[in-house]
């Protein structure tokens, strides 16, 4: 596709869409950087882009004549594919793609793509890392934080580039074909943006959409929608189970992740070598394998790779034990599964301090999950009368709302006895209240660190 002075317009000026623009103004291109936020200052986008051109528009409307001048539009993931904007440049035929797109046809190398409700950025990382024991040039690109269009431009034949892909980054994809796709699982999220669950769904198993026969798909065997899924797939499958020994494929047994291929059984790892914990994290290590495995990753490469990866920041993290308490920080904890599994991880009768922004969840089963373990749930944020509904309807009285994170610390320290934790990890999206996870992890454990 030629770029050089087509009018282009890309919306969202955060860090995909300033990615975005310059790959573009690279390419020559017309840019036009357009942006909802009637708050943002042009002279702060500007600052990001040296020698830029074009034009910055702020606003909560795309001016009329500017939809007659388009060549075509560069979506931000954020962005909504059902706004009236997008709606009604499908409608004047305007070709519309996200971000992820625009890379792809400058990629170059092999490419592995990873989604999934819950470990994905987990093993985005786990998958570079051992990627990068083997390969000499790989990139990790995507959801993780980092933007594609920012590093496509440096990808070589020889290279393997790891990209994390959100539901909201699949659902504009047109031709993007990785040539290994790892799905690790697939429960309720996000479902304000994408409406219903099938149409959730939909968008995750688009990361196999241009797959053929000559790549592959790694798959959880243990989530129902994936199994019956995976049957439709044009592409080879490497299946993974935490739960059942597979005759072929990977799996979970005896402490040991094991592969199982043509009546051969090779023990890859036992787990108490590695550095994560719990099911879940055996799960995303044999994604992480399955890949590497596909990329002809020798056996060794791929288990000192495992035994030296570590954990991430925000992800029932532990912070510090002030006063005997210990303090575990899951901000990453953005919806009910990944907040479950946050909460059967506590070892301790446990504060939880949960709320933040509504992506349309239902925190039942999340209550359901607490079994007795959890002493107060403080609640903050756009979402606290929606939990403490659901934790009343579910027998749970212990609820306590707060403005604040500082409040919900505050209140924690009080309350939490010796040999007690408190976790943070929301069920909820971040947004409203900061900028996003990381923010709210970060003051967090700033203020856990600031008690005496
Ligand atoms: N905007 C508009 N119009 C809209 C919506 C948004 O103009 O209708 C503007 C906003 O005002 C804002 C900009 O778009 O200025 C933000 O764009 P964005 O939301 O796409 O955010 P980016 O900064 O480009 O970051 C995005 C991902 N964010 C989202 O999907 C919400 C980042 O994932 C990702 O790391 C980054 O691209 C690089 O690929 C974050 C995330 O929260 C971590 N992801 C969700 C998740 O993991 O659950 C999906």
């Amino acid at each position: 596709m030629e770029f050089a002075d087509k009018k282009i317009l890309v919306v969202g000026a955060g860090i995909s869409g300033v990615a975005a623009t310059k790959l573009l103004m690279d390419e020559k291109a017309d840019v036009i950087l357009f942006d909802a936020k009637d708050t943002l200052l042009k002279s702060e986008i500007l600052s990001q882009l040296p020698g830029f051109t074009g034009e910055i528009m702020i606003g909560k409307e795309l001016p009329e004549e500017v939809y007659q001048e388009l060549d075509f539009v560069i979506v931000s993931p954020g962005v909504p594919m059902d706004i009236p904007m997008i709606l009604k440049m499908k409608e004047l035929q305007i070709p519309v793609m996200g971000e992820i797109e625009l890379a792809y046809k400058f990629a170059k190398g092999k490419l592995a793509a990873v989604t999934g409700t819950n470990g994905k950025t987990t093993t985005t990382a786990l998958t570079g890392e051992i990627m990068k024991t083997y390969f000499k040039d790989v990139f990790v690109v995507g959801n993780i934080g980092l933007p594609y269009t920012e590093y496509v431009k440096n990808t070589n034949d020889e290279s393997v580039t790891v990209a994390e892909m959100s539901s909201f980054q699949l659902e504009t994809i047109l031709e993007f074909r990785p040539n290994v796709s790892m799905i690790l699982n697939i429960t309720p999220d996000h479902l304000n943006r994408h409406h219903t669950m099938d149409a959730y769904i939909d968008a995750k198993m688009n990361i196999t959409k241009n797959q053929t026969a000559e790549d592959t798909c790694i798959l959880n065997y243990d989530d129902p929608a994936l199994r019956e899924r995976g049957k439709e797939l044009a592409c080879n499958v490497i299946w993974f189970s935490s739960s059942t020994v597979l005759s072929e494929g990977l799996y979970y047994e005896d402490e040991q992740i094991k592969y199982a291929k043509d009546g051969e059984i090779i023990i890859v790892c036992n787990v108490d070598e590695m550095k994560i914990f719990g099911k879940h994290s055996y799960e995303n290590a044999m994604a992480a394998i399955g890949a590497a495995i596909t990329f002809h990753v020798p056996m060794e490469s791929i288990h000192k790779a495992l035994t030296t990866f570590k954990a991430f920041e925000h992800r029932i993290e532990y912070v510090t034990t002030k006063n005997g308490v210990a303090y575990y920080n899951d901000s990453k904890g953005t919806n009910p599964d990944a907040s479950i599994k946050a909460v059967q991880a506590m070892k301790t009768r446990t504060l939880l301090i949960g709320g933040g922004y509504d992506k349309g969840s239902d925190y039942d089963e999340w209550i359901q999950a607490f079994e007795g373990k959890i002493k107060y749930l403080v609640l903050m944020g756009q979402t606290r009368e929606k939990i403490e509904k659901a934790a009343h309807k579910n027998g749970f009285y212990d609820t306590v709302m707060v403005e604040s994170m500082e409040e919900a610390v505050e209140f924690c320290k009080k309350n939490a006895e010796e040999g007690e934790s408190v976790l943070l990890s929301p069920c909820c999206a971040s947004w409203g209240m900061f900028k996003n996870y990381e923010e709210r992890g970060q003051i967090f454990k700033d203020l856990v660190n600031a008690i005496q």
